[in-house]
Formats: C-alpha cells, sequence, structure tokens
C-alpha cells in the first residue's frame, strides 16, 4: 500500500512539471511575425577625432515585427539626438555608405526638412521605417536598400537609399509613395542624388561648392 501511494505520488509530481514545464515553454516561445527582411539599425556619433566610416555603430538587427517595436520603444527618438548624430536603417549586410558594393550604382531620395519642421522629424522617419520593414514599395522593395535621418542644427534630413541610379521608373515611382505616405504637399519638390556624383563632388570641392553642384546638375530627378 505504502508503496502504491508513493508511485501514486511520484506519478502526481511528474504530471505537476510535465504542466509547469508546459506553460513555460509557451510563455518563453510566443508567436513573433518574421519581417521579410533583417534590418540593421546604425548610429552615427559626431565624433571628429574619428573618419566618417568609423563612427557608424552597428546597434542591433531585427528580424520580427515585435522585435522591431521593442528597439524602436527602447531608443531615443531621433529629434533628440545630439545634433550631428545620424540614425539608419538598411537591409542586413548593407553598410550605410556610398562605397558599399549594394549602394555604389544608387542614390537616395532627400527630404530636407526645414529648422521650424523638427517637431515633425519623428513621425516621418517612423513612417519611412514602416515604408521600409514593410515593404511597402511593393514591386520595387528589391530597390530600398535603406534609409537614414541626418539630425542637424541646420535642418534636419531624410534619405531613402535605393540600389539601382539606372531605373528611373522605380526611382519615380518610390519618390511618389514617399511623398504620399509622408504628406509633403505636391507642390513641394523633393530630389534624388546619385551616390557617385554626391561622392565625387565631395572629393573635388569645398562643402560650399557641393552644394551648388547638386542644385545645378546631381538631380536627375525631381518630384
Ligand atoms: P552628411 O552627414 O550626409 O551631411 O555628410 P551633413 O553633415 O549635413 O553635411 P553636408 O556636407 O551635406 O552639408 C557630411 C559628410 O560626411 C560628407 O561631406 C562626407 O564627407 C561624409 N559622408 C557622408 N556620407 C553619406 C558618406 C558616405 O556614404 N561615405 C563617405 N565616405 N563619407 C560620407
Amino acid at each position: 500500500m505504502l508503496f502504491r501511494s508513493d508511485k501514486l505520488g511520484d506519478l502526481v509530481d511528474k504530471m505537476d512539471n510535465v504542466k509547469i514545464s508546459t506553460v513555460v515553454e509557451t510563455i518563453e516561445a510566443p508567436v513573433k511575425h518574421p519581417l521579410q527582411n533583417a534590418w540593421t539599425l546604425w548610429f552615427y556619433k559626431n565624433d571628429k577625432s574619428r573618419s566618417w566610416d568609423e563612427n557608424q555603430k552597428a546597434i542591433i538587427t531585427v528580424d520580427t515585427v515585435e522585435d522591431f517595436w521593442s528597439l524602436y520603444n527602447h531608443i531615443e527618438v531621433a529629434s533628440k539626438l545630439p545634433s550631428g548624430s545620424d540614425y539608419s536603417l538598411f537591409k542586413q549586410g548593407i553598410f550605410p555608405d556610398w562605397e558599399d558594393k549594394r549602394n555604389q550604382s544608387g542614390g537616395r531620395w532627400m527630404i530636407n526638412l526645414d529648422k521650424r519642421q523638427r517637431s515633425q522629424l519623428d513621425d516621418y522617419w517612423l513612417e519611412i521605417l514602416f515604408f521600409l520593414i514593410g515593404e511597402h514599395a511593393d514591386q520595387h522593395a528589391h530597390q530600398v536598400n535603406g534609409a537614414v535621418v541626418n539630425v542637424r542644427a541646420k535642418g534636419d534630413k531624410l534619405g531613402v537609399w535605393l540600389a539601382d541610379s539606372s531605373q528611373p521608373d522605380s526611382i519615380l515611382r518610390i519618390g511618389k509613395m514617399l511623398k504620399e505616405r509622408l504628406g509633403i504637399d505636391p507642390g513641394e519638390r523633393i530630389g534624388f542624388n546619385i551616390h557617385a556624383e554626391e561622392k565625387s563632388a565631395g572629393k573635388a570641392s569645398s562643402s560650399k561648392d557641393r552644394k551648388s553642384t547638386r542644385l545645378n546638375s546631381s538631380h536627375p530627378i525631381d518630384l
């Protein structure tokens, strides 16, 4: 009898353990919703003692909706970053510079904000992040490599980086989508800059000269 009740006791213990471990498993492995691509967040710290590339730091790569939100909720919003900082979100494996082999033939749509538009910066950036991770460029989504927000005292900038600047149709389509999503007035113009041109202009001239070069010739497409 004693033997039997011991056995029963063991069984009850075992079943209790089974229940507990099943519950723990359910809590530990909630279903996450995968993104079509994995995306890496980069932070650029404006440290004058380092080179531009050295100032780029990869923070984390996310590949689910839940991990994206957890990341977004844990980091400072762009408008609160020190001036001179950038956030970049790029497909995993792409360095956020003109030189990366997946960027070098591409360009970027630039949205330049007036100093007084600082209050809109975080909404614009979040909308762009949705555009990226939600693959909202549809059949042109393969063109979208990433996006950058430049926090600057002179006026913040948002750039959406595309892979191939020789595809005017998809560049225009993406530009139109961006204007619509951000609610940019159709009468307001945004410009597309080709990376290779920006890079060579940067090497050949001062910052002041570079601006006029861009305005005069490096906007093959304006919207
Ligand atoms: P920026 O950070 O894009 O704009 O470029 P900012 O700070 O508003 O300056 P402005 O010149 O547009 O008025 C600042 C500088 O960073 C550039 O002139 C380059 O020297 C360097 N830089 C920027 N980008 C995006 C790159 C890049 O992709 N590769 C390299 N090597 N340097 C870059």
